[in-house]
This record gives structure tokens, sequence and C-alpha cells, in this order.
């Protein structure tokens, strides 16, 4: 069996030691233009020459839980395309998340201003209750992070597609129940892939229906966010700010206004990494399976986008 990898900005050795390491048997190569055709292949933004040249393919994963970018190429006609499905990005996502939302909810970047500035002074307490979170896209990703939002009591809500039932997290689904999703939330985190149908999703007629003193945590991809839009609503108080760690253009330009905005806070695409030891380990056992012609999660289904 032979297995090509072409993955931009990835440092390819460990990656190629690795995938040798879990599957002995296979021949596993960094692919370059001309190289012989492949039966599986590990990838992130490739060219769409790779494709071209690789369209015998059956396998296709993604090093990534996101497939928008991927989805753009003509890809292989056979190959079933497979992403990352958790692979120890659901904690590091938990994590983030709650750290914005706790620090919002806590007021602990205004703390930090204030010892900045030798004061020893306090806020009033809030009540959670008033805060409630609601999650966008109910998947791998913001399932866990709707758990872990429950351990700090937080009202959650949670919308999706499909209706999802999730202990504790009040559930809204499809463009129906969107706007009543909206109005019942005061801290929206984005977990939604990006699709024809999610893009430019939190603009100002969506953002507006947040309860006031809204705040936007967008951990999933830039261009879900209207950036003007979010920088209006900001400014005139309708939002309370945003923390976001996705862009339309990444890195982010240095003239971009985010980087200077006082009310809104940025990671540069940190959020959730790709670790991997679990990538590979989890692509290696997914890779036998599909030889095996067994049942394999994370299938990415190209018409629905994600
Ligand atoms: P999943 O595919 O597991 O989950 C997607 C969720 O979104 C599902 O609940 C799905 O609904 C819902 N959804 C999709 N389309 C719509 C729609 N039109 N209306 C309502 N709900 C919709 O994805 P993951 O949780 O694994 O990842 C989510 C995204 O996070 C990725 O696509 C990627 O862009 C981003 N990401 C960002 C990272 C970072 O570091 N910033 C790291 C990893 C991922 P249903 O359940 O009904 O199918
Ligand atoms: C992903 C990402 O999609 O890193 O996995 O954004």
């Amino acid at each position: 069996m032979k297995i090509t990898f072409c993955c931009t900005d990835t440092k390819a050795e460990p990656w190629l030691a690795g995938l040798r390491a879990a599957l002995p048997a296979a021949q596993v190569e960094l692919w370059q233009p001309g190289a012989p055709p492949a039966d599986h292949a590990v990838v992130w933004a490739p060219p769409q020459q790779f494709f071209d040249e690789q369209s015998q393919l059956k396998g296709v994963f993604n090093i990534g839980a996101g497939v928008d970018a991927l989805l753009k190429l003509r890809l292989p006609p056979r190959a079933t395309v497979v992403r990352l499905d958790d692979a120890g990005m659901s904690v590091q996502m938990a994590e983030y998340v709650c750290h914005a939302v706790i620090r919002h909810f806590r007021e602990f970047d205004g703390y930090e201003a204030d010892v900045k500035a030798g004061k020893w002074s306090y806020r009033k307490p809030r009540s959670r209750a008033d805060f409630a979170v609601g999650v966008m896209g109910l998947g791998v990703l913001g399932e866990r992070v709707a758990r872990a939002l429950q351990v700090f009591e937080f009202p959650v809500n949670g919308w999706s597609r499909s209706a999802k039932t999730i202990d504790g997290v009040r559930g809204f689904s499809g463009a129906a129940q969107f706007n009543d999703f909206l109005r019942a939330t005061r801290v929206l985190v984005n977990l939604l892939p990006l699709t024809p149908d999610t893009r430019d999703i939190m603009r100002r007629e969506t953002l507006s229906k947040l309860q006031p003193g809204g705040y936007v945590i967008n951990v999933a991809r830039g261009a879900h966010l209207v950036d003007d839009d979010l920088i209006a609503l900001i400014d005139s108080g309708h939002l309370a700010g945003a923390t976001l760690d996705v862009f339309r253009t990444e890195p982010l330009p240095g003239d971009h206004p985010f980087w200077r905005h006082p009310k809104i806070s940025i990671t540069p695409h940190t959020s959730a990494r790709t670790l991997r030891d679990e990538s590979i380990a989890q692509i290696a056992g997914k890779i036998m399976a599909l030889e095996r012609a067994e049942p394999i999660a994370g299938i990415v289904d190209p018409v629905r986008g994600y």
C-alpha cells in the first residue's frame, strides 16, 4: 500500500516517520510533482496539481477538522474524504471557549487593566443566569464545548442542523429556530463548519438579535463573521466585545482594526491545534479500516460541505 503526504505549512519529516511507524507495511512518501500513484493521501491545503496527478486515490485524510478549503478543489472521483474526528482537539476547544467565556463574565480583562494601573478595585458580581451561552454547531467540538460550559453552571443553548438532545442543553435546530436561539443567547460561540449555508452567518442582522451586552467567540472560520458588522455593533454598545481565533485572511493583516480594538481579543488560529501523534494514530487506524472495507467515522459529505 502506498501513502502520499502533501501538507502545506507542515514539517513533513516527523509526520512521515510517525506514519511509517504506525503503518510498517506501507510505503509512505512525501509527494513531489510526478510521483507515482498512491492509494491514500494525508493532506492539508494541497495544490490542485496534487489531486490532478493523484486521481486514483481511495482515501484522502485531512489533518484538520475543517474541510472548507479542501472542498474547493477538484477531488479524485473515487476518494473517501475523511476529516480529523477530535484527535485531541475537543478538549483544547473546551479549554479555549470556557476561558474566553469566564474571562468575559468575571471581567478579568478589566481587573488586569486595573492591576496594571496600580488600582485595587472591585466590580459588582454578575449573575450567570444572565449570561446564557449559545453554541452554534453541536458536532464533535461543539458538543464537548457545550458540556464543558455546563460545569460552570452557565445556561447553555445549542443550535445544529438536525435536532440534538444533550442533557442540560436547550436545543434549537434548523433555520426555523435560529432566531429563537439567538434571542435566547448572550454569549455566542461559533463552532459551525464553513459551508455556503453558514458563510457570513454572524452579520448585523443576526448579531443584533443577541441579548443586549452580547459577546461573540469565533473559533470556527473567519468567513462566518462580517468583520465590519461586528465592530459597528460593539462600537454602538449593543455588543460588549469579542474573542476571535480565526480570520478571513490569516495571518491577520497588520492594519486590520481587530489588532487594536479595545474590546476585541485575538489569538492566531490556535484554539484547537492538530496534535501529531493523536492524528497519526487516528489516520493509520482509519486507513487500515478502509482497506478492510470496515466503516469509519469522520467521512465528509461533499454535498453537505462538512
Ligand atoms: P462537525 O462536523 O463535527 O460538526 C458540525 C456541526 O455544525 C454539526 O452539529 C452540524 O449539524 C452543524 N451544522 C452544519 N451546518 C449547519 C447549518 N447550516 N445550520 C446549523 N447547524 C449546522 O465539526 P467539528 O465540531 O469537528 O468542527 C467544527 C468546525 O470547527 C470545523 O469545521 C472547523 O472549521 C472549526 N475548527 C477550528 C479550529 C481552530 O483551531 N480554530 C480547530 C478545529 C476545527 P448536524 O449535527 O445536524 O450535522
Ligand atoms: C481545523 C483547524 O479545521 O485547525 O482543524 O482549523
